[in-house]
C-alpha cells in the first residue's frame, strides 16, 4: 500500500447556514481516498487564523471561497504531490511555510485545514483503522462528555439575549448513549416549558437549540435548571449546566453591556454576577466570561471562580499555542476551547490540546456555528482524550453527524472508555 499523495482536489460546497465552504478530496497512490469539509464560525474571535473569502465581486455576496479552493488545486496540490500522507506534522509544516503569513491569510486557513483533515483521513483509510485510532497515536483515547446546547442567544439567535449558549452536561450516566438520551429528554422538556410559558418558538437557532426572546440571561438559566428537574434528573448529581457568555461580542469601551439585564458591568462586576449564578444554579463551566483581550479581568476572575468552575477560553485563546502559553504563565482560565479552524492545521490543534493537558488545563473540542455533515470532530475528541465535546444541540444533522459518530465509536468492539 502506497501512502504517497497522488491527487488533491478541492471544491466549494455549502455549510449549515448555506454559506460556501471548502471540501478537499485526497487520493493516495495505493488507492485510498478520503475527503473533509471545513466549518465556519459566526462569533469569531479577533485572533483566529484567516478564513479566506472572495469578498466584493465574488459569488454568494462575496462569501464564496473560490480563491481558497484554487489554492488547494494549484499551489498546495503541487507542493504535496508525492508526499507521504502519514507524515502529518511535516505536511502541515510545509503548508504553513508555503503560506508564509502568521495567520494563514495568503492561502487561507480554510484551504490549509481542509487538506490537513483530508490527508489524515486518507492515511487512516489506507491503514484500515478508525480515524480516532489513527489520530490518537500514543494518546489515551476516551469517549468525551458532550456539552449540549439547549438555549441559544447572541449572534446565534438574532441577539435575543446577550449570552450565546446555555448547555447541559449529562455527566451522571453509564454510557455516552445514555448521556445523549438524557440530553434529548431535557431538550424536549425545555421546549414544553417554553411553550407553557407562552414563548413564541419559531425555528431553531444556528446550532439547533431554541432561540426564544427571553427577558434576561438569568431567566434562561432559571428555565433550563427547571427543565432538567422536570425531565426527571437531579441537577448537579446527574446533569449540570455550562454557559458560553461569548462576552467579546457585547464588550465596548471597557464595559460589558447587558442590555437585557439593564446593566453595564466592569470585569469585576461580571465576576460578581457570575459568582452568584454559579452558586445558585448548577453551573460547572463558563466560557469566555470576559473579552478576548481583557487579560487583567481574566486574571482576576480566574482567581475568584477558577477553583470551583471550569473557565474556558475560546476567543481568548483562539486555539493558538502562544496565547495559551500566556494564559498558563499568567494564571488565566483553566480550560481551552479547541476549534481546528481557529488555527488551521491538525498538528497545531494537537499541540494546543497536549500542552493544555500537561499544564492541567481541561480541553473542550468544539464545532463551529456553521458546520457540515463532516463528523471529523467526534474522532478528534475521542483521539485526544480531551474529555469534552461541544457540537451544538440534538437537532439538525450537521450536529447529529457528530453525536451519531460518537454512538458508532462507542459501539465498536474495541471502543475506548467512557470515564466521567
Ligand atoms: C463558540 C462557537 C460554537 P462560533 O463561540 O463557542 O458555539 O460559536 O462558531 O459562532 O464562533
Ligand atoms: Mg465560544
Amino acid at each position: 500500500m502506497s501512502f504517497l499523495i497522488e491527487r488533491l482536489h478541492a471544491r466549494q460546497v455549502l455549510d449549515s447556514r448555506g454559506d460556501p465552504t471548502v471540501e478537499v478530496e485526497v487520493t493516495l497512490e495505493g488507492g485510498a481516498r478520503a475527503s473533509a469539509m471545513v466549518p465556519a464560525g459566526a462569533s469569531t474571535g479577533r485572533h483566529e487564523a484567516c478564513e479566506l473569502r472572495d469578498g466584493p465581486g465574488g459569488g454568494y455576496g462575496g462569501r464564496s471561497v473560490m480563491r481558497a479552493v484554487g489554492h488547494v488545486n494549484t499551489e498546495l496540490a503541487r507542493a504535496l504531490a508525492g508526499a507521504d500522507a502519514r507524515e502529518q506534522a511535516a505536511l502541515d509544516r510545509r503548508m504553513i511555510e508555503l503560506d508564509g503569513t502568521p495567520n494563514k491569510s495568503r492561502l487561507g486557513a480554510n484551504a490549509i485545514l481542509g487538506v490537513s483533515m483530508a490527508v489524515a483521513r486518507a492515511a487512516a483509510a489506507g491503514l484500515g483503522v478508525p480515524l480516532w485510532n489513527y489520530l490518537a497515536g500514543s494518546r489515551a483515547a476516551r469517549l468525551p462528555l458532550p456539552m449540549i446546547n439547549i438555549i441559544s442567544g447572541g449572534l446565534h439567535a438574532g441577539r435575543n439575549l446577550e449570552f450565546q449558549d446555555f448547555l447541559v452536561e449529562p455527566h451522571g450516566f453509564p454510557t455516552c448513549a445514555a448521556a445523549l438520551e438524557a440530553a434529548v429528554r431535557i431538550h424536549r422538556k425545555t421546549g414544553e416549558t417554553l411553550r407553557a410559558a407562552r414563548y413564541a418558538l419559531t425555528g431553531v437557532a444556528d446550532e439547533g437549540g431554541f432561540g426564544p426572546r427571553m427577558k434576561s440571561n438569568r431567566a434562561a438559566l432559571d428555565l433550563l435548571t427547571r427543565a432538567i428537574e422536570a425531565a426527571g434528573f437531579e441537577s448537579r448529581r446527574q446533569v449540570s449546566i455550562a454557559i458560553d457568555v461569548a462576552s467579546s461580542h457585547f464588550y465596548r469601551d471597557g464595559l460589558y453591556r447587558l442590555a437585557s439585564e439593564g446593566r453595564e458591568l466592569t470585569a469585576s462586576g461580571m465576576g460578581e454576577m457570575l459568582a452568584e449564578w454559579i452558586d445558585r444554579y448548577p453551573v460547572v463551566s463558563v466560557e469566555d466570561p470576559l473579552a478576548e483581550d481583557d487579560w487583567d479581568g481574566w486574571r482576576e476572575i480566574t482567581a475568584r471562580l477558577g477553583s470551583g468552575c471550569r473557565l474556558v477560553g475560546d476567543d481568548l485563546f483562539a486555539t493558538n499555542i502562544k496565547r495559551l502559553e500566556r494564559g498558563i504563565r499568567e494564571g488565566v482560565a483553566n480550560a481551552v476551547l479547541v476549534k481546528m479552524n481557529q488555527i488551521g492545521t491538525l498538528t497545531e490543534t494537537f499541540e494546543v490540546i497536549d500542552r493544555a493537558r500537561e499544564a492541567g488545563y481541561a480541553a473542550v473540542i468544539s464545532a463551529r456555528s456553521g458546520e457540515t455533515e463532516d463528523s471529523f470532530l467526534a474522532d478528534l475528541a475521542v483521539a485526544s482524550g480531551a474529555g469534552h465535546i461541544k457540537v451544538g444541540s440534538v437537532t439538525r444533522s450537521e450536529r447529529l453527524s457528530k453525536y451519531n459518530r460518537l454512538l458508532a465509536i462507542e459501539d465498536e468492539p474495541a471502543a475506548p472508555p467512557w470515564e466521567q
